[in-house]
């Protein structure tokens, strides 16, 4: 059997070289990259997420940690599309106009991806227009937004009213996260979700598909 042991130290550690050469030797010994994803990759981020809060990690360790995990992550990509895990749905996601935080988008739109959804990843500084462009374009069935400041959760507001204008709101599901949102200010904006964080946005996710 596969342990991830190795693999989520490297990532905590913020080792580039580790993170590759772990992910490559689980590949070697059969490892599903779905399980790579979620068991290592993901993993070591959990933990880093939870020192980083309890002030045993600081900033650029966490930014250090975040990096390396994206370059596992660009290895086995390639098999995640190719072993047919795609087919759940399709998924926009971006951090709102004036906000540059994108860690916790980048984990939610990783673990949708490794769970089968397609993720179409906006970046951040995302116009309320640009939202609104993208959707005219891939026909997504989620919309996700991410806002860190209290000063940008506004656009997410602003991209709903743009999308109804344009009469668009009804075809998609809108569901929004970053620290400063909630469940209330979700409804008051009129999205259909709000998740606290990645493991819970992926089953909020499946859950406004199913119904
Ligand atoms: C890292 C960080 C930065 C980095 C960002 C790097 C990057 N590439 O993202 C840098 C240094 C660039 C930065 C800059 C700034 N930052 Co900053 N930053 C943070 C910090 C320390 C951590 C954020 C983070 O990554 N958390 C870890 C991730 C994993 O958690 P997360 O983002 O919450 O994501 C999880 C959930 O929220 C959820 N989620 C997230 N998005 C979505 C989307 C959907 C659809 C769903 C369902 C779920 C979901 O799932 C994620 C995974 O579990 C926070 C402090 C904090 N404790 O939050 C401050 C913080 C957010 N920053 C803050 C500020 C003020 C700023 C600056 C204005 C500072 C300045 N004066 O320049 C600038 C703003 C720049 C800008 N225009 O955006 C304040 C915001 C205060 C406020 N109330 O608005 C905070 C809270 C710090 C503080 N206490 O003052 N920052």
């Amino acid at each position: 059997m596969v342990t991830y042991d190795a693999l989520r130290q490297a990532v905590i550690g913020g080792d580039e070289k580790e993170v590759e050469a772990q992910v490559n030797k689980a590949l070697s010994e059969g490892a599903d990259a779905q399980d790579i994803l979620k068991n290592g990759l993901i993993a070591g981020m959990e933990v880093v997420g939870q020192r980083f809060r309890a002030g045993e990690m600081f900033l650029p360790e966490v930014l250090l940690s975040a990096e390396v995990m994206h370059k596992g992550l660009d290895i086995i990509n390639p098999l995640l599309a190719k072993t047919g895990h795609k087919g759940q749905g399709k998924v926009i996601m971006g951090t709102v106009e004036g906000d540059i935080h994108d860690i916790g988008k980048r984990i939610v739109s990783f673990l949708l991806e490794g769970t089968g959804f397609e993720v179409v990843d906006l970046g951040v500084d995302v116009k309320a227009d640009a939202f609104v462009e993208a959707v005219e374009k891939h026909n997504p069935d989620v919309l996700g937004m991410s806002a860190l400041l209290t000063t940008t959760m506004p656009n997410m507001g602003k991209t709903i009213e743009l999308l109804k204008e344009k009469g668009l709101r009804k075809k998609l599901k809108v569901i929004i996260g970053g620290a400063p949102t909630s469940d209330a200010f979700a409804k008051s904006i009129g999205a259909d979700g709000y998740a606290p964080e990645a493991g819970s946005a992926v089953e909020l996710v499946k859950k406004l598909l199913a119904s």
